[in-house]
């Protein structure tokens, strides 16, 4: 296995006890590099590794350690937390709501499979893990505006019923063993530099690229479908925040994380304040338009922001502003 951080040997050969060393799971999806970037900052490169079972751009390696690692290979991930003295793992690996349904028996071995490795390693290694979970997390059944936290959860993708036996199994975990388990459910997450991959939310990544390039987008959900969602960057904060909270403040251990909900044509409209050429047309797909029927249009994230302080710093206005001229600068 590949040693990763090689302590200058003039000082201590111990890692700073301060500081926690961090895995990231499935890094190469829309969220793990900024995530990596947001915690290097506090923490120092190399106490941040991040991993995947592709081979990242160049750019990726140079940013700091970047590792293989394969969810469904246990004695692998074990080898890396051990010779990493890794403290906190980040669980990102997963098949995302549209994809999952195209694929189902992947979706189930590297959603569900996948997670039974990790909390298996994170129990062995006390180590505190974070997973994921998602307005998928909810079904037709759920109160929709808004959801709360504890409610029924009868989703209708394998995405989201891997999610919610995520969510119980941690919490599970949690109750019988101490796993210090910690749970987000996720809007869907807007992003200028990385690509979703394969979610019913993406859209409204696609919307800015196709604004800004050929003017056009054509909108695989109806014009009034709302959902709720969230820029990158909050995204990001709100797991690091929730990661540093100490446990004594969290009377949950999975909480609905909200910062605005908008319909395509909402985010047109914003859109057209800065390029009113912008045309959209809609052709709602039926497994898209059918899974995001099902979700909730507004989260209530209340507890959240009580008991470890959430509070969300980017608006539609904001949102908007900051994906064009993010998108604008990378192409030019
Ligand atoms: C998806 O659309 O599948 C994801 C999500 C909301 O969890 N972006």
């Amino acid at each position: 296995p590949r040693q990763i951080n090689r302590w200058p040997s003039n000082e201590s050969s111990e890692p700073p006890t301060d500081s926690p060393r961090v895995l990231i799971t499935g890094g190469l999806g829309q969220l793990g590099v900024g995530l990596a970037q947001m915690l290097r900052k506090q923490y120092g490169k190399e106490n941040v590794i991040l991993s995947d079972i592709r081979r990242p751009p160049t750019e990726v390696y140079n940013m700091g350690p970047f590792v293989y690692a394969d969810v469904l290979d246990y004695k692998n991930l074990r080898e890396l937390v051990v010779n990493n003295r890794i403290t906190w793992l980040v669980h990102y690996s997963a098949l995302l709501s549209a994809v999952g349904e195209a694929n189902v028996a992947l979706a189930r071995t590297i959603n569900i499979t996948g997670l039974h490795n990790v909390l298996d390693l994170a129990l062995e290694n006390c180590l505190r893990l974070f997973v994921p979970s998602t307005i998928g997390a909810f079904g037709p059944s759920s109160p929709r505006d808004p959801a709360p936290d504890l409610c029924i959860q009868r989703p209708r993708t394998i995405y989201g019923v891997s999610k919610v036996h995520a969510e119980l199994m941690g919490e599970y975990l949690h109750h019988k063993y101490g796993l210090d388990f910690r749970c987000l459910r996720y809007p869907g997450v807007v992003s200028a530099h990385t690509k979703p991959g394969g979610g019913t939310t993406d859209y409204a990544v696609q919307i800015f690229h196709d604004a800004l390039s050929t003017g056009h987008h054509e909108c695989y959900l109806r014009s009034n479908t709302r959902l709720p969602m969230m820029h990158i960057s909050d995204c990001h904060r709100a797991t690091i925040e929730f990661m540093q909270a100490p446990e004594s403040q969290l009377s949950l251990r999975t909480y609905n994380i909200a910062a605005m909900s908008f319909t395509p044509e909402e985010v047109a409209e914003e859109i057209r304040k800065h390029l009113p050429h912008l045309r959209v047309t809609y052709n709602p797909d039926t497994i898209r338009q059918t899974i995001a029927d099902s979700w909730p249009v507004r989260f209530d994230d209340s507890n959240a922001r009580q008991d470890w302080g959430w509070k969300p710093a980017y608006d539609l206005p904001e949102l908007v502003t900051d994906m064009l001229a993010s998108i604008h600068e990378k192409n030019n």
